[in-house]
C-alpha cells in the first residue's frame, strides 16, 4: 500500500520542494528521499518506490496533472481515435527517471529492506484515462466497454503491453518484488471482471515471470469479494493483497493455502487509534500470521493518519507471536 505521503511532516516538506506532485515522482533526488522517509522513521521491512499509477498514462503522452485537494486529472480519452494520441514508443524514455530512482534506492537501502516496484492494473489505469480522473460510478469507461468491447480491448491491450514492459524494466533497475494495483476491480459483474481485470493481470504476470521467473508478484484486486478466490487460482501471482472488507476466516480457508496473503487493516483505524486499532490489528494477526503472511493496510494510508498510531501499530506487529 502507499506508505509515504502527507501524514508525514517530512513528506510535506520535500513535496513543497517539487514544482508539483508529478515533478516529485520524476525527480530521482526527491523520489528517493520520500521513499526512504517512512523507512528511516519506522524501520519497515519493505520500501515501495515513490511514484504513482498515473505515471504510465503520462509516459504514454496523455496530459496528467494533480490538483491540490482534488486528486488526479487527465485530459480524457473518449473515442477510439483518441488512442492515436498515445505514443507507446516514447514510454521507455519518459520513465527513465523512475528506473534511476530504483537504481539509487537499491544502493541506499539496507540490504534487508525489500524494494517494491509497482504499477496500476490495466482496468484501473484505463478508468482514469477515460473518466479524466477519479469517478464514483465509472459510467463512461464501463459504458464504452459494454457498447464497444473490441474498441475498449484495444486500450486494455495497449496497457497490458505498456505495464508488462514497465514492470520488467523495474526489475532490471533493482525492484525485488512487484505489486499490481487493481483498485477499482470491484465494480464489474463476473464476466467483465474476468475480461477486463483478471485476464489482463494474468497476461502481465505471465510476461514478467517469463523474463524474471523468481520475482515475487503481489496483486491487489480491491473489492472483488469472493472473486478473490479466482484471482488466487488463476492470476499466477505469488501473493494477494486483501482489501479491508475481506473476512479473515474466509481468506484463511479459501486463499491462504494457494497464495501468500497481505493485508488488511482499515487505514482509518490509524486515524482513530486506541483500543479499536489494537484490537483490529490483533484479530488480523491471530487469523493469518501463523501462515505465509505480510502485515499491511487494506488500502492506502490517509493524510489524517497519526504518526504515533503508526508507530504503535508497528510495535504491536513486531511483538506478536503465534499463540501469544
Ligand atoms: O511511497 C508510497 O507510498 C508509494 C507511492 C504511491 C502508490 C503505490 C502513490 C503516491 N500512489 C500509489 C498508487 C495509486 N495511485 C493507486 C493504487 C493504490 C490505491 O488504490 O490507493 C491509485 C488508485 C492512485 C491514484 C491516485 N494518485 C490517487 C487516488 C485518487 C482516487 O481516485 O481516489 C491519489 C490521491 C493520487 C496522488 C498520490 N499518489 C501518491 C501520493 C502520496 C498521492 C497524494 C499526493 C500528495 O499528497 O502529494
Amino acid at each position: 500500500m502507499r506508505q509515504a505521503g502527507r501524514y508525514l511532516p517530512e513528506y510535506r516538506e520535500t513535496r513543497a520542494r517539487g514544482r508539483d506532485f508529478l515533478d516529485v515522482c520524476l525527480t530521482p533526488d526527491l523520489a528517493v528521499e520520500v521513499t526512504l522517509q517512512p523507512i528511516r522513521r519506522y524501520g519497515l521491512d519493505g520500501a515501495i518506490m515513490f511514484s504513482d499509477i498515473l505515471i504510465v498514462p503520462h509516459a504514454l503522452g496523455q496530459k496528467v496533472w494533480f490538483e491540490e485537494g482534488a486528486g488526479p486529472k487527465l485530459e480524457p480519452l473518449r473515442l477510439i481515435e483518441d488512442l492515436k494520441q498515445l505514443s507507446p514508443g516514447a514510454m521507455a524514455q519518459a520513465l527513465e527517471p523512475v528506473y534511476e530512482t530504483l537504481r539509487r534506492l537499491r544502493r541506499e537501502l539496507p540490504r534487508e529492506v525489500t524494494l517494491i516496484g509497482f504499477a496500476g492494473a490495466p482496468w484501473t489505469v484505463a478508468s482514469y484515462m477515460v473518466e479524466g480522473g477519479t469517478s464514483k460510478d465509472f459510467a463512461l469507461a464501463k459504458t464504452w466497454a459494454y457498447r464497444a468491447p473490441e474498441e475498449f480491448a484495444r486500450l486494455i491491450d495497449l496497457l497490458v503491453d505498456a505495464t508488462a514492459d514497465y514492470l520488467i524494466a523495474q526489475v532490471e533497475a533493482g525492484a525485488e518484488a512487484l505489486q499490481i494495483f487493481d483498485s477499482w476491480a470491484g465494480v464489474w459483474p463476473e464476466d467483465e471482471l474476468r475480461r477486463w481485470c483478471l485476464e489482463p493481470i494474468k497476461e502481465i504476470v505471465r510476461r514478467v515471470k517469463n523474463r524474471h521467473p523468481d520475482i515475487p508478484i503481489i496483486v491487489f484486486p480491491r473489492g472483488v469479494g469472493i472473486m478473490y478466490e479466482a484471482f488466487a487460482n488463476e492470476a499466477g501471482a505469488d501473493a494477494l493483497s486483501l482489501d479491508t472488507t475481506v473476512p479473515l476466516s474466509w481468506a484463511r480457508e479459501h486463499l491462504q493455502d494457494k497464495v501468500v496473503l497481505q493485508g488488511n487493516l482499515d487505514p482509518l483505524l490509524l486515524v482513530a487509534g486506541g483500543e479499536k486499532q489494537r484490537q483490529g490489528t490483533r484479530v488480523i494477526l491471530d487469523a493469518l500470521a501463523d501462515r505465509p503472511f505480510i502485515f499491511n493496510l487494506g488500502h492506502g494510508i490517509t493524510p489524517q493518519a497519526s504518526t504515533d498510531h503508526v508507530a504503535e501499530l508497528i510495535e504491536q506487529v513486531r511483538a506478536w507471536r503465534p499463540g501469544s
